[in-house]
């Protein structure tokens, strides 16, 4: 009996341990989880299809594709990898390579899509020779077949049919990269996952394999370039001591076609370069820079170039020496032009001496200067005139420089979207802005032409994320921040694709292909970005966030040195209303609009309720479209945001039988923590701006849960990402 029930015990304590492995799922594998197959149809065509692999060519890029599907394959369709490399029939076989290595037979059969090739594009096709059947992955280029491989290994990952497959695809953007802010004490400014993935101190000996599966995860999504350091730049970077350990990254991303930038601080060559001055235009400056480059690029022969903040928040520049950002930028491009590299200028620049509208000063500031940059440069510009607020009409400078190269850039960390606590599916941000139509050729000349270069014919073009990466275990701190990797990506490489449908994938990929739980997990991050927009920000609200961490609410912030810097200046709540004027009678920021943009914003009337209070001040009695008042429309806003959240989780709740039990438990977690901070939002803004409204809440608006006073004393010395 004793006996017995020793061998049950043990036996239960090993299907504990097995169920609880199965249902163990730390979210390390990103999208890549290449879950087994169920579904016998699906797996009886891909097996049928996919008898053997054969790589053509032997590059290192070409090692790394055969890698993957190896790994791919065997774990979606449960065979032994040797099932891949031991074909001998001939027959139903993957042949991937660039085009110049294919053979003759094949390559006949592929004309008219290599045809259509673009940059690092590729052809995914089934083709039958000698009458046997084959599915060929072929590009210009060796990176081209990879990202071809991670697509058609998607393909399989969202159950599509690969019957007759014939897919052509090439990127539209030629620089498609994400911007660390990681300092080199591998603190990461605004960065709420951990630390810096790079560790400096053990590199360029110790390579983590980690460095190996992040370029892995920013290939299948097509990122090819990486600036490993905050645009707040150290100069050390750029010593002999740490471009060493930068060449050591390089070599491990080379293979993923993923190219590492490094930020260069302007005044660098007095910092570690031992001269008097940085003018641009002095000559030794410029030969420092010379051969600082010329030192990088005989390390790293693929070195992409500099991305530089200067003249902005502090940070030194041209305008230290009376030059401006063409001195500036043209000096370093011209450093890096002998060897193809490229100068990523920022735009992100305003000034406590300049009184004009913050909004306005970026566009003031460039727009001038459109024509005057190097061919290498591009001016790299965030979505909005502010900085990343949950909403903000797109920056006016898009499509206001015809012959200047600009780029995107976008935030994917969330310093004001509630850090990686908060649930929000940033794409759908991103394709608004993409969307948005600046009107500078006409009506339809959207954001997304002037990023693909086609509105001005554009030689080259660029999208850069600021990255949500860190050393947590998951990598963005929340498993459904991975999908604004993987979506800024996507977008990256196609500026004019649909967020549900990248979201779709996602889904798909990284949790489960059940159409249930693809649908409503798929509406709950579509929603989602409108929800913290109601709960933080609504009609038009911003910058309102509490000062330096931008953690949780500050809108009665007002007592800081540099007006711009106080949320009371963006929001200007007062006895008469609230919002920002911006119209002819106010700033006038939109005049940098084109005219037709500027006409909409300036009526009140015509302006998109969303952009409310960006472009007006608007009186708490004002009729709102719906009918209510702004004051209790914009309370009832509040409360929407907290009563979505409150369904996000109830939806989330319904699924947790098709969850593993970690990544179910783990976003619950988050979700709760979001409810709260919704909920704080709601209360100590309504609160705040109840005192100049003088309005009592409208009905179904809860009460609050503190006083003003509770909510202007919390404080968080300790808030990350600083
Ligand atoms: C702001 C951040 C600050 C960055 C700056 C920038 O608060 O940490 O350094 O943008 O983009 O959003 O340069």
């Amino acid at each position: 009996m004793k006996f017995f029930h020793k061998v049950y015990c043990c036996f239960l304590i090993c299907m504990l341990v097995f169920a609880a492995e199965a249902n163990a799922n730390d979210g390390y594998d990103l999208w890549l989880q290449y879950n087994y197959i169920q579904n016998t149809d699906l797996q009886s065509e891909y097996n049928t299809l996919i008898n053997g692999i054969q790589p053509i060519g032997d590059s290192e890029t070409i090692k790394v594709a055969e890698k993957e599907l190896l790994l791919g394959l065997s774990k979606m369709l449960g065979n032994d990898t040797q099932l891949y490399l031991g074909n001998e029939s001939g027959n139903n076989l993957l042949y991937f390579g660039s085009e110049s290595n294919l053979d003759k037979k094949i390559l006949s059969q592929l004309k008219k899509e290599c045809a259509q090739i673009q940059k690092d594009g590729f052809v995914i096709k089934q083709i039958q020779v000698d009458n046997k059947n084959h599915i060929v992955i072929t590009g210009k280029t060796d990176i081209g077949v990879l990202y071809g491989v991670f697509r058609l290994l998607r393909e399989l990952q969202t159950h599509k049919s690969i019957k007759g497959i014939n897919i052509v695809d090439s990127p539209k953007v030629d620089v498609r990269m994400l911007n660390h802010w990681d300092n080199l004490d591998r603190t990461v400014e605004r960065g709420y996952a951990g630390f810096s993935l790079w560790d400096w101190h053990r590199l360029p000996d110790y390579i983590d394999s980690r460095y190996v599966d992040y370029a892995r995860a920013n290939a299948s999504i097509g990122i090819n370039g990486t600036a490993l350091t905050n645009v707040n730049a150290n100069a050390l970077i750029l010593t002999p001591q740490y471009l060493e350990k930068v060449k050591a990254l390089a070599a491990v991303f080379r293979p993923y076609g993923l190219k590492v930038y490094l930020t260069a601080r302007f005044s660098a060559p007095i910092e570690i370069g031992g001269l008097k001055t940085a003018d641009p235009l002095d000559p030794e400056v410029k030969q420092w820079w010379r051969e600082k480059t010329a030192e990088i690029y005989k390390s790293i022969p693929d070195f992409g170039g500099y991305l530089v903040k200067a003249n902005s928040e502090g940070q030194p520049g041209p305008q230290n020496y009376g030059r401006n950002h063409v001195d500036g930028a043209n000096m370093l491009a011209d450093a890096v032009a002998p060897f193809g590299g490229i100068v990523m200028w920022r735009a992100f620049v305003y000034s406590e001496h300049d009184p004009t509208d913050r909004a306005k000063q970026a566009y003031s500031e460039f727009v001038p200067y459109d024509g005057q940059f190097r061919d290498n440069v591009l001016i790299q510009v965030k979505n909005g005139a502010i900085d990343f607020q949950p909403r903000e009409p797109f920056h006016p400078m898009f499509g206001a420089m015809p012959k200047t190269p600009l780029m995107m850039e976008f935030q994917i960390t969330q310093e004001y979207l509630g850090f990686s606590t908060h649930l929000v599916y940033l794409p759908k941000l991103y394709e608004e802005v993409f969307e948005a139509d600046t009107y500078r050729r006409g009506k339809g000349s959207t954001v997304a032409k002037v990023i693909d270069g086609s509105l001005h014919n554009k030689k080259i073009t660029g999208v850069a994320g600021v990255t949500n990466i860190g050393n947590d275990r998951n990598w963005t701190g929340h498993h459904f921040l991975q999908a604004n990797w993987y979506g800024f990506g996507r977008l990256a490489w196609n500026p004019h694709l649909d967020s549900k449908d990248i979201a779709e994938e996602w889904i798909r990929m990284t949790f489960s292909n059940n159409d249930n739980f693809v649908e409503q997990i798929k509406k709950m991050m579509n929603d989602s970005r409108e929800t913290v927009v109601n709960y933080m920000n609504p009609y038009g609200l911003h910058h309102i966030f509490d000062t330096g961490h931008h953690y949780g609410p500050g809108p009665w912030v007002g007592n800081l040195p540099r007006p711009e810097w106080n949320p009371t200046y963006y929001h200007k709540a007062d006895e008469n209303g609230i919002g920002f004027n911006r119209t002819k009678t106010g700033s006038n920021a939109i005049a940098q609009y084109a005219p037709e943009v500027a006409a909409m914003y300036n009526n009140i009337s015509t302006t998109p309720e969303k952009d409310l209070l960006w472009f007006h001040h608007v009186s708490w009695n004002h009729k709102l479209k719906n009918g209510m008042t702004l004051w209790d429309g914009m309370a009832l806003k509040y409360q929407q945001g907290v009563d979505e959240v409150e369904t996000m989780i109830n939806t989330w709740n319904s699924m947790e039988s098709l969850v593993d039990q970690q990544r179910f438990k783990e976003v619950q977690m988050l979700l709760n923590i979001q409810l709260k901070e919704a909920k704080w939002w709601r209360d100590a803004c309504l609160l705040y701006f109840q005192q100049f409204s003088k309005k009592e809440l409208p009905e179904g608006v809860e009460k609050a849960s503190k006083t003003l006073e509770e909510f202007q004393a919390m404080k968080f010395p300790f808030a990350p990402g600083r």
